[in-house]
Parts: structure tokens; C-alpha cells; sequence
């Protein structure tokens, strides 16, 4: 009941750090038993080193835009724990990121990070400024500005940036070139760099790809096939579109992908040059879906989410939150066999606990989505190398990777009824590595 206690304790002091305080519930209530064994972890205070951040920097992004206009926007880096290897998580550019989003996404990335088997901490960073309708010059100066500042606190040994919502190659590369030009030094320090300087092949598609892989291994623990599913997509960034990509070549058909406007639904299946088009649709930079529909005639969803699509496999590729209670039932109702988060905590905790209560498969996100990250790590390594390895390569370890995560799952998630607790399995997994990492430096 220790747990417990530590929880109240963080609501007091984060009052309103909902998401954050959500991420933590989670992980303690699933490693609790596991916790309890180990009166070691709790005579070296684990737990509660492990839930706050090892530090925090917040500062100020002013720059000009194009009509000559001051714009000041928050900047923020969440070093949140480095006992397995250096800070390693994505920049975050969107309207909601404040610091309860990044302490839950840099808590997260701990855990996912522990789970690649890679030597990488968790950090997460990023700002509340939104890309969208901003013209490339816009978009180049604020990252130049956001560098300005953040360039002193990362490094290729220290913290690793890489993308993540409205980070992506372009940003990466703007970022990228003014770190250089202060840190006088070139050794990598982002991930997702384009192939030309250092990036590696992959990479962009890691994170949907992996999500893939992993999901194929779940449908294998039950006998099952992903060939002829049908599965509802939301979102239609990157991650979205690596996860169409893969789960079209393996044979299953993807029925719908979401933006903020609302959703399209494609009976016929998002394959071949619809998937090359989600690029465009990105690329537009007005962060809408609704072009699809008209492109490929099909019909659109204004303001709804994909969920109540009847759909064998569900995959949240957006935003926290994306599937709550409500989402969880229609899918249930409809006989979803198999829900993943590729997008980190995509699932309220009710739809959640709906979901493991009626012991439907249903993968996290720091196990599901870890891939990307885990490819950042190859990323790493070859820039160490001063080598490129080739996409069969990458692929290979990536596959082996999400195989690895899904077994560590397996061994510390599997229920006496036989039900694989996904959720359970990963975060004590992930928790184990950071603590015995942690107990073996001592209390720093
Ligand atoms: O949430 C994530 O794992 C990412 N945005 C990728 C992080 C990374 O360092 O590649």
C-alpha cells in the first residue's frame, strides 16, 4: 500500500498535472506486488526518486514572423531519469504542451526506453508552439530560436533529442543545424535526422512499423493472424502512416485515419497511392483529413473518432487520450479483438481498465511504440560507428526488438488464466531495469 501513499503525495504537490499524475498511477499500481518484494527499493526511496524528473529546464522562444510580429512561445526540455544511459525522447510542437504532458511523456519514455534494451534514459521536450498554418521560413526561425537555448543542455552523452507531434525531418534538420553551429561539434545528438547528415534508414518508418510487429506477436501468442483484419487507424502523421504502410503489407486492411477535423472511413482499404497522399496531407500543414475524402470519394466523419468503426484491430497513432470509456464500449460492442497504443498513453485509464476487464488483448504504448525510440538508439549507434547500416539491417533489429519487448511482456504480464496483462508486464519490466540500474549508483 506504500504506492498508494507516494500517489497522494504527487497529487498534492502537482495538483492538476493530470496526465502526469495519470502515466504515474499506472505504472504504480502495476508494479506494486513486485515493489512489495523488494524492501530494498523501498529503503532506497526508489519509487520516490523514479516518479519526479531528475530536472527540468523551462525557457522562453521569442521570434519574428512573417508579417513582422513578435511571437513568444515556451520552451521546455524534461530530463527525466538517466540511470540506464543518456536522456534520450522527442520535441514535442503543439498547442496542449505545457508541463504535465511532457513530465508523463518523459515518466513514459523511462520505461519504453528501458524495455528496447538499448542503453537510453528517458527525457521529453518540446513547445507550445503549433506548426500548424506557419510558412517554412516561420518554421525554421522558431527552431533556431528554441535551439538558442536549448543547445547548452543536450549532447550526444548527455541528452538526445529526436521528433515527435509536430517534429519531424524538416524540424529535426532546422534544430539540428543551429545546435551544431553553437556546439561547434557533430556527433549526432538528434535522432531523425535526414539520411544525408547522419539519419538513419528506418527511421521515419520505425515507429508504425514496430507497432506492427508488435501487434503480430500478440495475435501470435492467441493463434492468431493479422492477414484479412480490418483495422481503424486515427491520426495521419507519421506514425500513422508507418502504421498503414506495415499493417497493409502484412496483409490486414486499414478502414480509417483521423485528424482534428474529424475522420475518413475507406471500405475499400488505405493502400497503395492513398497511403503516399497522408504525406501530402501532412505536408499541407493545415492539419486536416477531410481532403481524403474528397480525393477518394469516400465518407468523412466531422468531429468523431474512428472508434465506432466495427474493427477487428483498433490503433490509436495520434495523441494521449484519443480512446476514452465511451470509445472502449462501442469497440468492445463490436467485437474489437485487439486494441494497441501506438500513440503513448492514447487510451484513458477507464478504457483501459474496460478493455483488460473483459481480457481483450490491448498493448501500451511504451511497449507498443517503443520501436521508434529503439531505432533512435540504432540511430545512435551508427553515428558512434560512423557507419550506415542498410534498411534490411535496421529492419532486422527492429523486428528482433519489438520481439524481445513482447517476450519481457510475456514473462512479467502473464496471468493464471492464461490472459496476457500487456500493461502489467510492461511497466514492470521496464521498472526492474531502471531499478536495479538506479540501486546500483547509490542515491543520486
Ligand atoms: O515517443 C517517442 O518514443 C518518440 N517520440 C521517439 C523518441 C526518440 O528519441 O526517438
Amino acid at each position: 500500500m506504500k504506492t498508494e501513499s507516494i500517489l497522494q503525495a504527487l497529487e498534492i504537490k502537482h495538483p492538476g498535472e493530470l496526465e502526469y499524475l495519470q502515466a504515474v498511477k499506472e505504472v504504480l499500481h502495476s508494479i506494486e506486488d513486485v515493489y512489495n518484494q523488494h524492501p530494498e527499493f523501498k529503503k532506497a526511496g526508489i519509487i520516490e526518486r523514479l516518479v519526479e524528473p531528475d530536472r527540468i529546464f523551462t525557457f522562453k522562444v521569442s521570434w519574428v514572423d512573417d508579417n513582422g510580429n513578435v511571437q513568444v512561445n515556451l520552451g521546455y526540455r524534461v530530463q527525466f531519469n538517466n540511470a540506464i544511459g543518456p536522456y534520450k525522447g522527442g520535441i514535442r510542437f503543439h498547442a496542449s504542451v505545457g508541463l504535465s504532458s511532457l513530465k508523463f511523456l518523459g515518466f513514459e519514455q523511462t520505461f519504453k526506453n528501458a524495455l528496447t534494451t538499448l542503453p537510453m534514459g528517458g527525457g521529453k521536450g518540446g513547445s507550445d508552439f503549433s506548426p500548424k498554418g506557419k510558412s517554412n521560413a516561420e518554421v525554421m526561425r522558431f527552431c533556431q530560436a528554441f535551439i538558442l537555448e536549448l543547445w547548452r543542455h543536450i549532447g550526444p552523452n548527455t541528452d538526445v533529442p529526436a521528433g515527435d507531434i509536430g517534429v519531424g525531418a524538416r524540424e529535426i534538420g532546422y534544430m539540428f543545424g543551429m545546435y551544431k553551429k553553437l556546439a561547434l561539434e557533430n556527433t549526432g545528438t538528434f535522432t531523425g535526422k535526414g539520411l544525408d547528415y547522419g539519419g538513419s534508414l528506418i527511421r521515419p518508418e520505425a515507429t508504425g512499423f514496430g507497432g506492427l510487429y508488435f501487434v503480430e506477436q500478440m495475435l501470435k501468442a492467441q493463434g492468431m493472424d493479422i492477414k484479412g483484419k480490418t483495422v481503424a487507424v486515427s491520426g495521419f502523421g507519421n506514425v500513422a502512416w508507418g502504421a498503414v504502410l506495415k499493417a497493409t503489407e502484412m496483409g490486414a486492411k486499414v478502414v480509417t485515419i483521423s485528424g482534428p477535423d474529424g475522420y475518413v472511413y475507406d471500405p475499400n482499404g488505405i493502400s497503395g497511392e492513398k497511403i503516399d497522399y497522408m504525406l501530402d496531407l501532412r505536408n499541407s500543414g493545415e492539419d486536416v483529413v477531410a481532403p481524403y475524402a474528397t480525393k477518394y470519394g469516400v465518407e468523412f466523419f466531422p468531429g468523431k473518432r474512428p472508434w465506432q468503426q466495427k474493427v477487428d484491430i483498433a490503433l490509436p497513432c495520434a495523441i494521449q487520450n484519443e480512446l476514452n470509456e465511451e470509445d472502449a464500449k462501442m469497440l468492445i460492442a463490436n467485437n474489437v479483438s485487439c486494441v494497441a497504443e501506438i500513440s503513448n498513453m492514447g487510451c484513458t485509464a477507464e478504457a483501459v481498465d474496460l478493455f483488460i476487464s473483459k481480457n481483450i488483448m490491448f498493448g501500451p504504448g511504451k511497449a507498443v511504440n517503443a520501436g521508434g525510440v529503439a531505432t533512435s538508439g540504432l540511430e545512435m549507434t551508427q553515428n558512434a560507428m560512423h557507419l550506415n547500416w542498410t534498411a534490411e539491417e535496421v529492419d532486422e533489429k527492429l523486428k528482433q526488438i519489438m520481439k524481445n519487448i513482447h517476450e519481457q511482456c510475456c514473462i512479467y504480464g502473464k496471468q493464471p488464466n492464461g490472459y496476457i496483462n500487456y500493461v502489467k508486464g510492461a511497466n514492470i519490466a521496464g521498472f526492474m531495469k531502471v531499478a536495479r540500474a538506479m540501486m546500483a549508483q547509490g542515491v543520486v
